[in-house]
């Protein structure tokens, strides 16, 4: 007899990628320079102090934006952060945030067509997953890749994310705690 499949294993999915992906980008929020939060690398760049608060909050916001069928047009509003603290302060209670949202998610709600909208203009839809996918992980992997290029110019050694760097030994994947 087949064991019983869980309505929920689009979330389950998500939030194990969610869980093992935020110990590589906790470790670079973790020695974002608080002294350089102000530094671009180009006028047309977010600052470090605005790219490290985005990648901290993102993943809570596109959660909490799912929560119903429909949202508003947000804000693309990137704020200045004051410090490290804040910075991951903020990005624990995304986490917790996306986490929670998610595993309460049946695959029935994630496969379900959501939408962006402004007034009666549909700008965007697709079912929730797909959003979770795009704008919720592979987005975040974007920016975690720009704040790296941002602190090797800072000249801050790098750690590990997907395999050793310059500044880190070979063994060190960076994949976390082995079994
Ligand atoms: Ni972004």
């Amino acid at each position: 007899m087949q064991a019983q499949q869980s309505s929920s294993m689009i979330a389950e999915a998500i939030k194990a990628e969610l869980e093992q992906e935020a110990t590589a980008t906790r470790r670079l929020l973790e020695i974002v320079p608080e002294d350089r939060l102000t530094w671009k690398p180009h006028p047309k760049a977010m600052s470090l102090g605005q790219l490290a608060l985005h990648i901290a909050v993102v993943q809570g916001a596109v959660a909490e934006a799912t929560l119903n069928d429909t949202v508003s047009v947000p804000d693309f509003v990137h704020s200045e952060a004051e410090s490290r603290d804040e910075i991951l302060a903020a990005f624990d209670n995304s986490l917790k945030k996306a986490k929670e949202i998610i595993s309460s998610t049946s695959d029935e709600r994630a496969l379900t067509e959501w939408k962006i909208v402004d007034g009666d203009r549909t700008v965007l839809a697709m079912p929730r997953a797909s959003f979770w996918r795009t704008v919720m992980l592979n987005h975040v992997y974007h920016h975690r890749g720009q704040l790296s290029t941002y602190l090797r110019q800072l000249d801050i050694p790098l750690p590990s994310v997907y395999g050793p760097t310059a500044d880190t030994s070979a063994q060190d994947l960076g994949l976390g705690e082995l079994p």
